[in-house]
């Protein structure tokens, strides 16, 4: 459906919106706005939908949010037919799920799939982007009202800068990156490096696999136990039955957009007893919501610190070598102040005969030869690499595409301190520009489906409303967007989070600005002051008709 523009002699598409990515976000904005009568064109760098879960392919890739609540809601038929078959469904699930999605709302011939956007450049005098994209060596430019990045939090994988890598004569596979065909460590020596979520996940896995498996350990980090196993009719029954009241107050009561029973008290006004047998319940049902045992865990460092013993403790229940679990035990940030992991059988991996846990802490790792990894002066032979080492969050996709917004600016000039936006949304100077789950907004702290849903939900009312009103452009307010900026900050800084090196800091990525990027004020408060300000005739953002009269974008 779309038109076509004359630029420079040259005849380019025309859209109301281009829409960057075919995750779970790009997806459901595609859904939202063609529901408007909007053209839109997505385009995705891989060959499928699925984003996040089409990369992250490594053995043990799977969900820490519960399946039946990382799922969309926007289709009561979806909920209600689709089935999950565990608690915390496979990265192979999950992408089935995506292509369901694709499928069930016929989504993919408005995708164009193998194409990177390179570039994003703002016409003042039409008040459109002009978006370059490259697919089989080719590039090529379209023009959009409207361009919306729904690139990912967790899409930019990041190769460690370590000597001697890109000599090592072995498989060399970042978790991140994951291939699409089969990888089988069946009687190799293998060495995983990092030990977030990705290599919590994929250890025991490679483990059982591998002849011996060397894991490189920099930071020790907390896991809960998942706790995985198939659900049964009646559980997934029981959802059904009251979707619309879990969905609710997940998005409205909860900090983090996960249903959960909502503490009362805080850990220090229970005794050790009550408090010991609170944590018990939460290890043994498992999952991220361990931190909801008490109120004040993400506040308070006493409070904190009873539960971060409580793990340390079962660490050590669980690990047979006392050395080994000394250096498992994470001592460094307060639980829950780096995202905290979930597993499944992690601890007791380091009791299996043939995997070893270095401790790379004072010195990292020397270098990478032709076929070993060096640390503390002494070689690791192995055959294959798995580097497990996280990404750039947050804004590393956003930063690698070139935008320039008003006065030829570019994001990443504008970026260079840390990212500022209003809300998470937009960024002054960047007009008709959206980011959906962008630094300033609960993102990473939450649900992700539910903070998409959210985003996308907000762009759409927002898109219609400009068209309803014959706006041409909105940007946000440089004032509107300090504040916001100030507020993000004050908020983090007010709890334990900053006191972590984290890569919610930016922290993993040498050089990137220490600037605390998700809003933590929860997803309830955020949706509430996202909707106040829609309410308000969009507080915060200049709206403003055609700067010259153009046609209007084909729809
Ligand atoms: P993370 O959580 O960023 O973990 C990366 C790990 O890799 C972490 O342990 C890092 O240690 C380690 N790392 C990074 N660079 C190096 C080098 N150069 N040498 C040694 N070790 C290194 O990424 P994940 O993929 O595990 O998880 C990301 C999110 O995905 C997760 O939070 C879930 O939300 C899903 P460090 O801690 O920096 O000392």
């Amino acid at each position: 459906m779309s038109a076509s523009l004359s630029v420079s002699g040259k005849s380019t598409a025309a859209y109301d919106a281009v829409v960057v990515g075919a995750g779970f976000a790009g997806m459901y904005m595609l859904h939202r706005l063609r529901q408007q009568g909007l053209s839109v064109r997505v385009y995705e760098q891989g060959d499928g939908v699925g984003g996040t879960w089409y990369w992250n392919r490594y053995p043990g890739a799977r969900c820490d949010v519960e399946s039946v609540q990382y799922s969309y809601s926007f289709s009561d038929e979806l909920q209600q037919q689709w089935d999950w078959s565990e608690r915390y469904a496979p990265q192979p699930e999950i992408l089935k799920y995506a292509n369901h999605v694709a499928d069930r709302f016929e989504l993919r011939p408005d995708i164009q799939f193998n194409t990177r956007v390179e570039q994003a450049v703002f016409d003042e005098s039409t008040d459109r982007w002009s978006v370059t994209l490259s697919a089989n060596g080719e590039a090529k430019t379209v023009t959009a009202a409207y361009v919306v990045l729904a690139t990912g939090c967790l899409s930019n994988a990041r190769m460690p800068d370590i000597k001697g890598l890109k000599d090592f004569k072995g498989e060399v596979y970042h978790t991140g990156h994951w291939p699409h065909h089969p990888v089988d460590f069946t009687g190799k020596r293998v060495a995983v490096i990092g030990t977030g979520s990705s290599a919590i996940q994929s250890v025991p896995v490679i483990a059982a696999q591998a002849s011996h498996l060397t894991v490189f350990q920099r930071t020790a980090n907390f896991s809960i136990p998942a706790r995985n196993a198939p659900l049964t009719p009646e559980e997934r029954e029981a959802f059904r039955a009251n979707y619309p009241e879990i969905r609710r107050i997940a998005r409205e009561d909860m900090r983090n957009g996960i249903y959960q029973e909502i503490p009362d008290r805080g850990a220090l006004d229970d005794g050790d007893n009550e408090r010991r047998a609170k944590y018990e319940t939460r290890w043994s049902r498992g999952g991220l919501t361990f931190m909801g045992a008490y109120n004040n865990l993400a506040l308070d460092v006493a409070a904190n610190d009873t539960a971060a013993t409580f793990v340390r403790d079962k660490i050590a229940e669980i690990v047979s070598d006392p050395q080994t679990a000394k250096l498992l035990q994470p001592r460094d940030h307060p639980i829950g102040s780096k995202r905290i992991c979930v597993d499944t059988d992690y601890y007791a991996t380091f009791n299996r005969p043939n995997v070893t846990l270095v401790d790379i802490k004072a010195g990292g790792i020397d270098e990478i030869s032709l076929n070993a990894v060096r640390a503390g002066g002494k070689d690791y032979a192995v055959d294959a690499l798995v580097l497990a080492t996280g990404f750039d969050a947050m804004t590393g996709s956003v930063a690698k595409i070139d935008i320039h917004g008003r006065n030829g600016r570019t994001l990443n000039q504008k970026w260079a301190e840390g990212p500022r936006t209003y809300l998470g949304l937009m960024s002054a100077g960047f007009p008709n520009m959206f980011v959906i789950t962008g630094p300033g907004s609960p993102s990473v702290l939450s649900n992700m489906i539910v903070s998409i849903e959210q985003h996308v939900d907000w762009i759409a009312d927002c898109v219609g409303y400009m068209r309803a009103h014959g706006f041409a452009a909105m940007e946000a307010e440089p004032d509107a967007e300090d504040r916001w900026v100030a507020h993000v900050n004050e908020v983090a800084y007010g709890t334990l989070y900053p006191q972590a090196n984290s890569w919610y800091m930016g922290a993993n990525i040498p050089g990137k600005p220490r600037i605390f990027m998700p809003y933590i004020g929860g997803v309830g408060a955020y949706r509430q002051i996202c909707n106040d300000v829609a309410a308000k005739g969009y507080q915060g953002f200049r709206m403003q008709s055609s700067a010259t009269p153009v046609e209007a974008a084909a729809s």
